[in-house]
């Protein structure tokens, strides 16, 4: 073979790899693991572009960098599949989404194959197939048989909790249960029905039925979380959403708050991330307290950070959805009041915390009673109340917090400078005394003023102190059908389990994938959607999981992906543990990160894996932008100018498809052919070429930018891929795809072949020993190559691999003892070449069974000095001498130098100062 046939090569390394099974990652108790992991991807309709895998290439390199170090690595990849673009093509075609997803898996499986990963694709999961869901249905059901018990910190099984309630009630058991659980003793406990017993297991279990208050979006048949809700209209599509109440399972994450906001210490992810999750948990330190109702027998209960300001409170403030807002409302004030509620509830919680420029809001003509000083104070609904905050209630202090302020004055409330409170034992900010500028008070006396305040809740025994997290309970259903189905029944109106043998719980054929005609969802459209027990014949539930359920413990599966006795055996999962680098978009900071973070830590409290943590490292890789070509079209006319002429006319740009335009020049043949009313398209060129604008822009169809690997991998090879998605920037940043680069890559491929073989294209390399200058240049790059890889910095060692063939090119070097170790330098960015060239150097095993090349620090030290040499003072000549000569031999080939002799014309000079490795200094 004489030139670099990429084609070729490439295909047949592939094909080596997938029949020898290279790439197959088994427990090996005599090796270190590494696990890497990409976050898997949904495989829509559109297959890869560009964008898409290059933080799957980052991964490869470190996978096969790691293997060359002689770990052995598990780096797997599958397919979150599961997901509504599936689900509203079936519902336009009436295509089954099962049928869709395949082929588009199918796709993506090539496209990725393509591209030389290094897969162990025997792992291979789809979330969408039943021998993989049945475990998402397990571990919902190990959720439903679980509490969280808050003095050991940890989930057991609800049964314990049934037997605790039995001896004790649940007076003393401290459990995360739901807010109004009642309190009840052991005789209560015995004496309740089954039905009323599990509804108060219900309170405790770590997935729960509970009425919530969700956004409903009636078109699209679903609930929608707030990030798929924009302005009260759905994201996708754009339909009306309203706030309802609705039944629906969540997820008792919030019992792990402080463990998901702990466990961020132990973890190296960058830290905005570290820190979305933070404020998404959203930790405050405060004090829950109540509010007697004036003339009633009722208390509004609130939460506030701020205890130490009571007595600058001028108002309560109620969300809109609070419980009492109905009573409270007053016969004279029920026209303005009901009118805000109504509007004010069909906005999201989102919309009305991002509008921070419209206040609104209404009194309700009732009153509550200020309890450390007995004041009347007017109790309002606010738009800044949440009603899932808290307690859906605050204390508002005008003086001290801005959203208070800004409504205060808005509907002239008062706003209280100076706090006037009295306390009976006057140990609490006294008659007079001010508290409320924070400005003069230091932090320590606000805590004791807190403690204090605090101290007096509890002494008359309305309130405490109080840790509240921002994050909520995660709801967890959907009422769609491309789902996992729950693995529940419904008896007397209440949820109960099937049996784990009849798992897995297949999802139904179904004649539409649309809710039903009576709003129940598709799955109420299955026939004999029941469930058998000995007992009789129970309805299923019809709702199904959520997207993110399949992809909480992916990362277990692939450990152990065909055992159909366990999610993952416990050996394999002791062996592999955490993740040692996950590479995916930020975009799951929130989602995804949290919700795998949560189940990791559930099966870890319930025995069922080793790690709390599922991802130690993590990498953010920056998103590729397209960059969009234009041209421009002379108004009213089929002509088109050049991008330097188009000042000269009246025109309108055009985006073109990129793919017929290089290195931004048009190319007018395929311009014509592009669309039929372009064929008698006419062009104004500059130079004989027609040069088109060009704008970064985000990659996507309508803007004809994007770029799909396998147009590239066909015309430079998957090799230039790889090592121009690197060589592009950073991995963390964002950046555009530009393929004018792209060449000068492939080039460096060409050049590097080009070493190892002789001017006819013949291989051959040299026996001979190396210099050293050549082992200068290959230790540079082997030290450089290893410290990137360690900081993950992939764009500098493409730099340093272009340098690197540069100079051994200009030395002409074929040796082997330089070329063997470059080769497997480059193999994790560029394999298939690497392969290639190893095979021919002589090996018959595959370059990833090699070792990474020993860096030795000696080949770097420099041999010889340039001595600059000074006349007088002056700078006059540079010497080059080995570093090993004598003070004396210095001074000899200095004086004996051409340059010197010209300024000493032979004759003694008077002083000669030679400092050795450094300078030679002559005076005359
Ligand atoms: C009185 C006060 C005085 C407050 C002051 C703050 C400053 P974080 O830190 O986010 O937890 N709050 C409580 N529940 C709320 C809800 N459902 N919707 C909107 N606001 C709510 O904020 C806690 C503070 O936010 C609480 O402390 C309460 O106002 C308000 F100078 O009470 B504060």
């Amino acid at each position: 073979m004489a030139d670099y046939n990429f084609q070729e090569i490439e295909k047949k390394w592939q094909s080596y790899w997938e029949k020898n099974q290279i790439f197959n990652a088994e427990v090996d108790q005599t090796k270190p693991k590494f696990y890497s992991l990409d976050m898997f991807p949904y495989p829509s309709g559109a297959g890869l572009h560009v964008g898409h895998p290059l933080g799957y290439i980052a991964s490869d390199i470190i996978t096969r960098f790691k293997r060359l170090e002689g770990y052995n690595v598990l780096h797997p990849m599958g397919y979150d599949s599961f997901g509504l673009p599936a689900e509203q093509y079936a519902i336009q075609t009436g295509q089954h989404p099962a049928i869709t997803t395949e082929q588009n898996i199918n796709r993506y499986t090539e496209q990725l194959k393509n591209i030389g990963f290094a897969f162990d694709w025997s792992k291979e999961v789809r979330t969408s197939n039943p021998d993989y869901y049945k475990w998402t249905q397990w571990i919902f059901m190990q959720l439903f048989n679980s509490y969280y018990d808050k003095t050991d910190n940890k989930a057991k099984s609800i049964a314990s909790l049934g037997a605790i309630f039995e001896k004790e009630g649940n007076t003393n058991i401290q459990a995360v249960c739901d807010e109004d659980t009642p309190v009840f003793s052991s005789d209560d406990w015995n004496s309740f029905s089954e039905k009323k017993q599990q509804e108060i297991l219900l309170q405790y279990r770590l997935t729960f039925l509970a009425e919530t208050t969700v956004n409903w979006c009636a078109a699209l048949g679903t609930v929608l979380s707030n990030d798929e809700v924009k302005d009260g209209f759905s994201e996708r599509g754009g339909h009306p959403v309203e706030r309802k109440k609705m039944m629906q399972w969540s997820m008792r994450i919030t019992a792990y708050a402080e463990r998901l906001l702990q466990g961020l210490e132990k973890v190296d992810w960058s830290e905005p991330i570290k820190e979305m999750q933070r404020n998404w948990i959203g930790k405050s330190i405060g004090a829950e307290m109540v509010f007697q109702i004036k003339g009633k027998d009722k208390q509004i209960k609130v939460f506030t950070t701020r205890i130490d300001t009571i007595y600058g409170v001028t108002y309560l403030a109620l969300a809109p959805e609070h419980e009492y807002v109905q009573e409270l409302i007053t016969d004279d004030q029920r026209e303005t009041a009901e009118a805000y509620v109504e509007v004010a509830k069909n906005r999201s919680e989102r919309d009305r915390m991002s509008d921070v420029k419209t206040i609104s809001g209404a009194f309700t003509g009732s009153y509550a009673i200020n309890p450390f000083n007995g004041e009347e104070i007017q109790i309002w609904i606010a738009d800044y109340v949440l009603a899932g905050y808290g307690t859906g209630a605050v204390m508002a202090v005008p003086a001290h917090d801005e959203r208070d302020y800004n409504f205060a004055r808005h509907f002239g409330l008062e706003v209280r400078q100076v706090i006037e409170g009295s306390m009976e034992n006057g140990s609490f900010p006294g008659k007079g005394e001010t508290i409320i500028n924070s400005g003069f008070i230091t932090d320590l006396e606000m805590k004791d003023a807190m403690n204090k305040a605090i101290a007096f809740l509890e002494e008359k025994k309305i309130g405490k102190g109080k840790i509240q997290y921002r994050m909520r309970d995660a709801i967890f259903t959907r009422q769609r059908y491309w789902g996992e189905p729950l693995p529940v029944f419904f008896k007397d109106g209440l949820p109960y389990l099937m049996d784990e043998k009849d798992l897995p719980l297949v999802l139904p054929e179904v004649d539409k994938y649309l809710p039903t005609e009576d709003g129940e969802p598709p799955l109420g459209r299955a026939k004999d959607w029941t469930y058998k027990t000995a007992e009789g014949e129970f309805p299923l539930e019809k709702s199904t999981m959520p997207g993110w359920a399949g992809s909480s413990w992916y990362f277990f599966r692939y450990m152990d992906p065909k055992n159909t006795e366990k999610f993952v055996d416990p050996e394999k999962e002791k062996y592999w543990g955490a993740v040692n680098l996950y590479i995916g978009g930020a975009e799951h900071a929130t989602g995804h990160l949290l919700y795998s973070r949560f189940w990791t830590k559930f099966l870890f409290d319930i025995g069922a894996v080793s790690i709390e943590e599922p991802f130690q490292k993590m990498i953010n890789q920056g998103m590729i932008q397209g960059r969009s070509n234009f041209v421009y079209r002379v108004k009213g006319s089929n002509q088109f100018v050049s991008y330097g002429l188009k000042d000269n006319y009246d025109t309108s740009a055009m985006h073109v498809d990129v793919n017929i335009v290089h290195n931004d020049q048009l190319n007018l043949e395929k311009f014509k052919s592009w669309r039929p009313d372009l064929a008698d398209a006419e062009f104004l060129l500059e130079d004989g070429k027609y040069i088109c604008g060009a704008e970064v822009e985000k990659m996507s169809k309508s803007k004809y930018n994007v770029v799909n690997p396998d147009d590239i991998i066909e015309r430079y090879g998957a090799d230039t891929l790889r090592l121009y998605e690197m060589f592009l920037g950073p991995l963390e940043q964002f950046k555009p795809w530009n393929t004018n680069g792209i060449d000068g890559v492939f080039k460096f491929l060409k050049k590097l072949w080009k070493l190892y073989h002789d001017s006819n294209g013949q291989f051959q390399v040299s026996e001979e020993k190396p210099n050293k200058e050549e082992l200068k240049t290959l230790h540079k790059t082997i030290k450089k190559t290893k410290e990137d890889m360690d900081s993950y910095s992939f764009n500098t060692s493409v730099a340093s691999f272009m340098i690197c063939v540069n100079e051994l090119t200009s030395l002409k070097c074929n040796k082997r003892e330089i070329l063997e170790p470059l080769t497997i330098l480059v193999s994790s960015y560029a394999p298939h070449i690497a392969e290639e060239l190893w095979s021919l150097l002589g090996h018959s095993n595959s370059i990833i069974n090699a070792t990474f090349p020993e860096f030795k620090e000696e080949f770097l030290i420099e041999n010889n000095h340039e001595y600059p040499v000074s006349i007088n003072g002056k700078m006059r000549a540079k010497l080059t001498l080995p570093l090993s000569l004598s003070r004396e031999e210095v001074e000899k080939a200095a004086l004996e130098d051409a340059t010197v002799l010209k300024w000493t014309e032979g004759n003694p000079p008077k002083k000669v100062i030679v400092v050795p490795g450094k300078i030679v200094n002559i005076v005359i």
